[in-house]
């Protein structure tokens, strides 16, 4: 069936890139795991690398399993294809590397993944690409850095772990107006909530580590341009960066996107309710949660956003100290990085996720010490809940 009459995210999830396959029906994609695909002829081969015939040469290129995974991303963000990469770092450094020259200025949210900034500020720098991170969530602060070297614009949102948004239509707008690209790192809200492409990004990116493959037992990235021609740009550029995928992580993604939107509503609705939870305890100072009337963008969720999503941030009254013990308590919830799984996972960013992040730009991105993030998971909400309040009781 044509992707275009999936109506549905839930039907999209199953079947789009997914077909049956076409040499024995199998339901399930097969997993072609070889690196290499044989030519019928000497003929052949030079027409395939030429491009004059379609079909595999070797899988750092292209790969049906893998391309079956990039079909299902693409179709899932309305974008015009996906590229499939290693880890969600490699699909950034890919479109970063890939797309910026000497001079170039780019500018980002200040609060990213902490390997991102990291990545920017101490790896890019060496080739005199100069980044200015700054609160995205005020769209002045973009216009005041935009200069003639400007060339790209990168926006997480939801951002990691501060949870602030950032108006996706506004910045494309401002994007337009100022020939730049806009990037967004869609990794915290998922296909499901959000669709940046449609909002009027030129590139979507995801770890499927997190939410996409949903199951905390892989690592990966996808990169899914909206045109044709920052796609075969990009397409042409991942190979000989190196930073491709294997066929049996992305068979696992596969399987594990068809369930994305039965998880995702899940976790979201025990995220909506531990953040009211949250708000209300005596022991907590604040919490941040896209979905509660105090986060200050609030009514921009739910303007771009389908869902608020799974991830939440709050303080408590005793600050680190406080927090720590609390994540040391919990039980249910387990204490490990990454985020977007079945299981609630619960972490500190300041002496974690964002440890390498200098402790000044911590500051200025809002990661306080006191910060503690908590990806919701599929568990009951009672026990989630049970188990919060034990680890509070704690404090
Ligand atoms: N983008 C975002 C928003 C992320 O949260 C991460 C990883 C990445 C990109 C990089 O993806 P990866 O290479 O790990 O697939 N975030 C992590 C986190 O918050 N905890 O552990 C990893």
């Amino acid at each position: 069936m044509d992707e275009q009459e999936y109506k549905t995210m839930e039907t999209k999830v199953i079947h789009a890139g997914q077909e049956p396959d076409p040499l024995f029906g199998g339901v399930s994609v097969p997993i072609y795991q070889s690196s290499t695909f044989a030519f019928q002829n000497a003929e052949q081969g030079a027409a395939r690398f030429a491009g004059r015939e379609k079909g595999y040469i070797y899988t750092r290129i292209a790969n049906p399993t893998i391309k079956a995974l990039e079909d299902s991303v693409a179709a899932l963000e309305n974008g015009y294809g996906g590229i499939a990469t290693s880890s969600g770092m490699s699909a950034i450094s890919t479109v970063l590397f890939g797309l910026l020259e000497k001079g170039s200025h780019l500018i980002s949210t200040a609060s990213v993944y902490g390997a991102t900034r990291v990545m920017v500020e101490n790896i890019l720098s060496r080739f005199d690409v100069v980044a200015d991170f700054t609160d995205t969530s005020k769209i002045d602060n973009i216009r005041r850095l935009i200069r003639s070297e400007t060339k790209l614009l990168f926006i997480e949102t939801p951002a990691n772990p501060t949870l602030v948004l950032t108006d996706i239509a506004a910045c494309a707008q401002l994007a337009r107006e100022n020939n730049l690209l806009l990037v967004v790192d869609n990794t915290f809200a998922s296909p499901i909530i959000q669709n940046p492409l449609d909002l009027g990004a030129d590139i979507v990116i995801h770890s499927v580590t997190k939410f996409l493959n949903g199951h905390s037992d892989v690592v990966g990235g996808v990169i899914v341009p909206r045109e044709e021609s920052i796609y075969q740009q990009l397409r042409k550029i991942m190979p000989l960066l190196g930073g491709n995928m294997d066929p049996h992580q992305a068979w696992l993604v596969l399987r594990g996107i068809k369930t994305l939107a039965l998880r995702v509503e899940k976790s979201q609705e025990n995220a909506f309710k531990l953040a009211q939870f949250l708000a209300d305890h005596p022991q907590v100072a604040w919490v941040n949660y896209p979905g509660l009337k105090s986060h200050p963008q609030h009514d921009l969720a739910r303007r771009q956003m389908r869902g608020f999503g799974a991830m939440i941030c709050f303080g408590l009254k005793g600050g680190y100290e406080a927090g720590k013990k609390m994540i040391n308590s919990v039980k249910i919830a387990t204490l490990a990085v990454s985020l977007g799984g079945v299981e609630s996972l619960i972490q500190h960013p300041a002496s974690m996720t964002h440890a390498g992040v200098p402790q000044k730009e911590k500051e200025q991105a809002g990661i306080t010490d006191d910060l503690i993030r908590l990806s919701v998971g599929c568990e009951g909400f009672e026990d989630l809940k049970a188990d919060l309040e034990q680890a509070l009781s704690q404090v």
